[in-house]
């Protein structure tokens, strides 16, 4: 089954009491039991529910893996992932990431004994430095939140199988529309599904796919034994998003080039980070293994000028000031004070998270409309 056939037909059967198209909401928390363990496969929704379960098989057939698993929220999702591992293991992490994924490593496992190590991925053989025997899993994002670097999964899935450590690509921004991280050698996918999985900013959700059976089974039982599960009525929401994910992706790229080349070109604007440029540092590692460039730009304002910024974000209309990204309606986003807030000042300066930053979401409203929507707010 080719993708776009798979986000609609993947992993799904038509319900078997009525024949429904779409999975029903089970909104239960409890099954009925005739003796003991007597019951039809589903006896706690914290362990299974047929909703999320529906809504499972399609992560795992849209990421082409054999196991998916959806959470609570991105980070419950990522929490599973570090509950694998033990005081004493070390990560190497991209060093630009998520400001909420650097705050869970940081300020919760770290403190449990794990130790963390951001680092550079651009270039992959980076990373081998860092691998000691302690390592245990290596953490990518890519392209990076909000930076819009790209890591070579290849490369860094070739370095991870040689030294023995999983390999975890957050495929958030990326989406499986763009980058199949488990076709390239990756182990995990990660997603947070609230982005644009969902695509319709209605829902908080994460979801994990993997293709190993003895990997998924360790996961389901911390899914389980954690609980950090997500509710049939989100699930099935999900479950309508990912129907639409590749018609939303296409256009959230044609918009995504639209507005990264008008900001290219303007007078005001110092610098603009978006994958599919000929000069951004890895666009042939982008072409390689995404098949576009996706919908999230970054960009900094002429001579570093945060009051600039922030006048643009206040400006602008069409493009809401919001945290999140990955909706159908364009987010405009001042990372240094909302999503990467969490990042000490000195650190994500370093991989170039400035305060005269902004992030956009492009959406998938009319091209020129949000062209002409940053034309008023830049001037
Ligand atoms: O928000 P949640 O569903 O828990 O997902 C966390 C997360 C994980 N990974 C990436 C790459 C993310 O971007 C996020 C959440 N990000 C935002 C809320 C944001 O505006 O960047």
């Amino acid at each position: 089954m080719k993708f776009n056939t798979k986000t609609i037909h993947g992993g799904q059967k038509h319900d078997p009491a009525y024949g429904a198209v779409m999975p029903p909401i089970y909104q239960t928390s409890t099954y009925a039991q005739t003796t003991p363990g007597g019951h039809k496969g589903f006896e706690y929704s914290r362990t299974h529910n047929p909703t999320r379960q529906a809504l499972e098989h399609a992560f795992a057939s849209i990421e082409n893996g054999n196991y998916g698993l959806a959470f609570g929220s991105g980070l419950a999702a990522i929490d599973a992932v570090m509950k694998l591992l033990q005081p004493g293991d070390e990560v190497i992490s991209t060093n630009d990431l998520y400001g909420g994924s650097y705050r869970l490593f940081t300020k919760i496992f770290e403190g449990f004994g794990i130790k963390f190590h951001f680092v550079g991925m651009e270039n992959a053989a980076n990373i081998e430095q860092y691998i000691t025997k302690n390592t245990k899993l290596i953490w990518v994002e890519t392209p990076t939140n909000p930076m819009m670097n790209i890591i070579d999964i290849k490369a860094t899935a070739a370095i991870a199988k040689k030294h023995r450590v999983l390999l975890a690509v957050d495929n958030t921004f990326a989406t499986p529309y763009l980058q199949q991280p488990l076709n390239l050698g990756a182990d995990l996918v990660m997603h947070s599904a609230t982005k644009y999985i969902g695509g319709h900013s209605d829902l908080v959700m994460g979801a994990l796919i993997v293709k190993d059976k003895a990997l998924a089974d360790r996961l389901y039982f911390i899914q389980n034994a954690s609980g950090a599960v997500c509710g049939p009525q989100d699930s099935f929401l999900a479950l309508r998003g990912i129907k639409t994910l590749h018609v939303r992706m296409q256009r959230h790229c044609e918009n995504g080039k639209a507005v990264a080349e008008y900001l290219a070109d303007h007078p005001k604007i110092e610098k603009v980070y978006w994958p599919g440029f000929e000069d951004h540092p890895n666009h042939d590692i982008a072409k390689a293994q995404m098949s576009y460039f996706g919908g999230m730009i970054s960009f900094v304002t002429k001579g570093n000028d945060y009051d600039e910024a922030i006048r643009i974000v206040e400006k602008l209309k069409i493009f809401t000031l919001a945290e999140s990204l990955g909706g159908v309606e364009s987010l405009s986003g001042h990372p240094a004070s909302m999503t990467h807030a969490s990042i000490p000042k000195e650190e994500r300066e370093k991989t170039g998270v400035v305060d005269a930053l902004i992030r956009l979401s492009v959406g998938i409203e009319d091209e020129e409309d949000l062209i002409n929507d940053l034309e008023q707010a830049i001037g």
